[in-house]
């Protein structure tokens, strides 16, 4: 789908990216995941795959295992892998940009040696922890504490719609010490009183494993302490990196809903026509094509700034919010489209839809997102 040729504004490194994360997922993800999403399972061995296409840490520098491509590249594996599942994306992200990112931006030398060339394979799986049972869009109101315990720390508090919390390794969790500083902390498996359980029945993201991080008396030794951060600027950067992710990823769902959507009308016949010469049709599918051409281009801009160390947090928050509620109106009206045989598996938009309830609520809100632009274009918070 590139109706302004974007393409024509791509390196061919970034394009080589966008092929092969393209080829991957219509190969290994397109024909099994309607099955997978079905039975609530997860797709096997999904984070070594990842690792080897090179999905996880793209823009991590490559001695510590990532690919060292620029934003760019990164977003176009997000938008093809989200063409798949936004489950896929999400595992990618997560693990990318909110578990690699503060490793590697704000941790130690020991810490990046020891935990990013095994995330950038896959081979160990990271969750983030900000998100609270009492506090989701204002996790400045965190209660998870962290208090000075001999050499280490000792961690309590709980984490709530954690997404790979039941399957990781690792969990970088931000949590308030004795100062009141916010401090972020990598948490082990192994470390005792920690637990992981997991969250049922969700109707979204029916891949992706989502669940709790509780922390009752964890022991946190003090090399497991991020050195490089002690305020909320920490997670919230982290967020701007997944956040402009998504907005990427969001058109690849939109336009899976899209193509489904036009091949479905050209071939479909009521009255003795193609449901695609009906004007009504036809209007459904040129607004889809504009909309995703403007996301493609909010985007791409978007990535440019952020390869110049450009992007501010409220140009992101744009468009994470813009394309994520553009992804989910497509999904409505391909759906239609294809009337009741819009909500079978068969097709990919039902699916696409409901993981979009997700997407339009994690990384902020739809309101939380608006928002930071009311409060970036008149200086006052309306939080
Ligand atoms: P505020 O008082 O405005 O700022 C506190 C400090 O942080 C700085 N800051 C940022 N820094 C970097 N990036 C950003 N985006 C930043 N936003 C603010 C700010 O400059 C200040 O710095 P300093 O040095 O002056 O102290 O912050 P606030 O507490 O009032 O929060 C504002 C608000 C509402 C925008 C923020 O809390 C927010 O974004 N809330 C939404 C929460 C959210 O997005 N949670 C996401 C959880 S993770 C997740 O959902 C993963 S889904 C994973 C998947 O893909 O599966
Ligand atoms: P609330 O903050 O309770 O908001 C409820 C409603 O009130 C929303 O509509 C919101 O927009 C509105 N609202 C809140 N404040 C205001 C305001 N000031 N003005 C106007 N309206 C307001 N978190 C993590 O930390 N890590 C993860 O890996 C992670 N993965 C997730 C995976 C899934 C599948 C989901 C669904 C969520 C995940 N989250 C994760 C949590 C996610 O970030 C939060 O759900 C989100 O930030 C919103 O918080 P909340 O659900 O508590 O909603």
């Amino acid at each position: 789908m590139d109706y302004y040729q974007i393409e024509q504004l791509l390196t061919p490194e970034q394009l080589l990216v966008r092929d092969s994360i393209s080829e991957f997922v219509k190969s290994e993800v397109s024909p099994v995941i309607d099955q997978y999403a079905q039975d609530h399972k997860e797709i096997p061995d999904l984070m070594k795959k990842l690792g080897r296409i090179g999905a996880l840490g793209p823009f991590i520098p490559e001695q510590y295992g990532g690919a060292g491509l620029d934003q760019i590249a990164y977003g176009l594996i997000m938008q093809e892998l989200e063409y798949g599942d936004s489950a896929i994306r999400s595992a990618a992200s997560v693990q990318s940009s909110l578990v690699m990112y503060p490793i590697y931006s704000f941790g130690s030398e020991d810490q990046k040696q020891k935990f990013l060339p095994g995330l950038a394979k896959g081979e160990l799986i990271g969750a983030f922890g900000l998100t609270e049972p009492n506090h989701g869009s204002n996790p400045a109101g965190m209660e998870t504490k962290l208090i000075k315990d001999g050499d280490g720390y000792r961690l309590n508090g709980a984490k709530m719609w954690i997404t790979n919390a039941p399957i990781c390794d690792i969990a970088v969790v931000w949590a308030r010490d004795e100062e009141k500083k916010i401090r972020g902390v990598i948490v082990e498996r192994a470390f005792q009183g920690f637990s992981t359980p997991e969250t049922l029945n969700k109707w979204s993201l029916r891949v992706s494993k989502t669940g709790e991080l509780v922390f009752d008396q964890v022991y946190i030794p003090k090399e497991n302490i991020l050195p490089e951060v002690n305020s909320m600027r920490g997670p919230l950067s982290c967020l701007n990196s997944a956040r402009y992710g998504i907005s990427w990823g969001a058109i690849g769902a939109a336009v899976d809903c899209y193509q489904t959507a036009l091949k479905y009308a050209k071939e479909r016949q009521q009255f003795g026509k193609p449901i695609a010469s009906f004007q009504l049709q036809q209007k459904k599918m040129a607004e889809m094509v504009t909309e995703i051409t403007k996301a493609q281009l909010l985007s791409l801009r978007l990535g440019q700034l952020k390869n110049e160390d450009q992007a501010t947090p409220a140009q992101i928050s744009m468009a994470k919010r813009n394309n994520v509620n553009m992804a989910l109106q497509v999904a409505r009206e391909a759906r239609q489209i294809l009337g009741a045989m819009g909500i079978v598996g068969d097709y990919p938009i039902m699916r696409h839809m409901m993981n979009l309830e997700s997407v339009i609520t994690y990384e902020g809100t739809h309101d939380i997102h608006l928002l930071i632009t009311g409060n970036d274009i008149t200086g006052i918070s309306a939080f």
